[in-house]
């Protein structure tokens, strides 16, 4: 039997990242709405954060920026002609739409599907459902390429099985695993799945229904005692947690999370308990910090890691150090010696100021030894491509992009011209719909 081990692919940062405020509920995101980006340092900070991840010793992939603007979508609304003809009309008749098809959202790769590891499905294989993210305009034409990446860089189908995302738009609404946790003794045993939906509050709409997560673990062929269906609170989502993981993390045995999280806390946590006997529930209190303290700083949306040493480690973004009363609460964690054993701070701000911390540039994955050895290598990392990946982003990306930048139907080229280098750069062939 081989080892299993948990598997981190980033989204690499697209070069049109823009603030655009187009996630209503998404409090960083409208704050920052129409101020300058700076897509070069955004891609550099993804770059440094999993460069960090495999210097811990842990295999680290990523997945590619997906093609924007987005012409197949404004195609099909009715723009036509060549693509700067469309790029032109799209200005003049739906200014508000370029925001949408240029948007890099796909960098939150947490968003990107809901996995199921091998030790845990009917027929033994790896399972994935790419996220319909039916919500939100911009993140909801993600799905199509999202599964297209997954497919090409999970190809061999005795180890891995592609579902579609789910139908019926936000009636099934599906955020992927930025709503799902997995709780095991180790990344090598078989794991119960929490999944976490939410009911509109009165400020937000939710965006993970319990349908959704239903009709995942089904396709998935998880056991039914395998599973748990816990309501996220309306007060972490109207406080601004669009998706639980900007206010709770599992890691193996571990669920690390605010007190406030789920709406009925006893009873989820009675839930969970009952489904996995072994999880230790690490809380913070609303005394040590506060729904908003835990919204504003991402003390939540960290990374939670099992290092070689078998020890817990937390990645957590700067503004988690900022905040004095979080970090006062990760310093009495620490000396509290409980299973989380050590933090680490990273600059991930340009995301962060779109809502997207270290939790949300990453989806997991675990795999066995033969299936990681399965999955294309291009989008395993090491230290040689890191540095070529950091080489490619200072050629091609700008430090400056404004809203109106997009307007401009040159940049297209500029955009598709980077992701077209990085294609030669992996040597991918055409990957890419403008390619063909
Ligand atoms: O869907 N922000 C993303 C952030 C996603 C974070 N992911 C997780 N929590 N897992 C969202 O709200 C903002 C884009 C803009 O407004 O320009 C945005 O889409």
């Amino acid at each position: 039997m081989s080892g299993f081990q948990e598997v981190n692919f980033d989204g690499l940062i697209g070069p049109t990242h823009n603030y655009a405020g187009l996630a209503l509920g998404n409090l960083a995101a409208a704050e920052n709405a129409g101020d300058v980006s700076n897509p070069r340092a955004a891609a550099l900070q993804g770059l440094i954060k999993m460069r960090a991840v495999m210097d811990l010793g842990l295999v680290q992939g990523f997945l590619p920026p997906q093609s924007r603007p987005h012409l197949h979508t404004l195609r099909g609304l009715g723009f036509s002609g060549t693509d700067k003809q469309i790029i032109s009309a799209a200005v003049t008749h739906s200014p508000g739409l370029l925001a949408n098809v240029y948007s890099a959202s796909c960098m939150w790769t947490a968003n990107a599907a809901t996995v199921a590891p091998s030790l845990d499905t009917q027929d033994g294989r790896v399972h994935f459902t790419p996220a319909n993210l039916a919500r939100n305009f911009h993140r909801a034409i993600e799905p199509d390429q999202t599964a297209l990446a997954l497919k090409h860089i999970f190809a061999d189908p005795s180890f891995f099985v592609h579902h579609p995302p789910l139908p019926g738009g936000i009636h099934f609404g599906d955020e992927g695993a930025a709503n799902h946790g997995r709780l095991a003794a180790s990344h090598a045993a078989p794991g119960v799945h929490l999944f976490v939906y939410g009911e509109d509050g009165d400020r937000f709409p939710a965006r993970q229904k319990l349908a959704a997560s239903q009709a995942v673990a089904r396709s998935h062929g998880l056991a039914g005692d395998k599973t748990v269906y816990v309501q996220q609170s309306k007060a972490a989502l109207d406080a601004g947690a669009f998706h639980n993981d900007v206010v709770g993390v599992a890691n193996e045995q571990v669920l690390f999370l605010h007190e406030q999280s789920f709406e009925n806390r006893e009873a989820a946590y009675a839930a969970i308990r009952a489904a996995a006997p072994n999880v230790q529930i690490v809380e913070a209190s609303s005394d040590d910090v506060s729904l908003q303290d835990a919204v504003g700083s991402y003390l939540f949306n960290s990374q939670l890691l099992t290092l070689p040493d078998g020890t817990q480690a937390l990645i957590l973004p700067t503004e988690s150090a900022e905040n004095p009363r979080v970090k006062a609460f990760l310093d009495k964690m620490i000396a509290g010696n409980g299973p989380i054993a050590s933090v680490h701070f990273l600059n991930v701000r340009e995301s962060m100021r779109n809502g997207g911390g270290p939790a949300c540039l990453r989806l997991r994955v675990v795999l066995s030894d033969s299936e990681l050895s399965a999955v294309d290598q291009n989008f395993i990392l090491s230290a040689e491509k890191i540095d070529k990946l950091e080489a490619w982003v200072r050629d091609h990306y700008r430090d400056r992009l404004s809203p109106d930048d997009l307007r401009d139907p040159d940049f297209m080229d500029e955009a598709f011209g980077a992701l077209d280098a990085l294609t030669q750069l992996l040597g991918m062939g055409s990957f890419y719909d403008f390619q063909n």
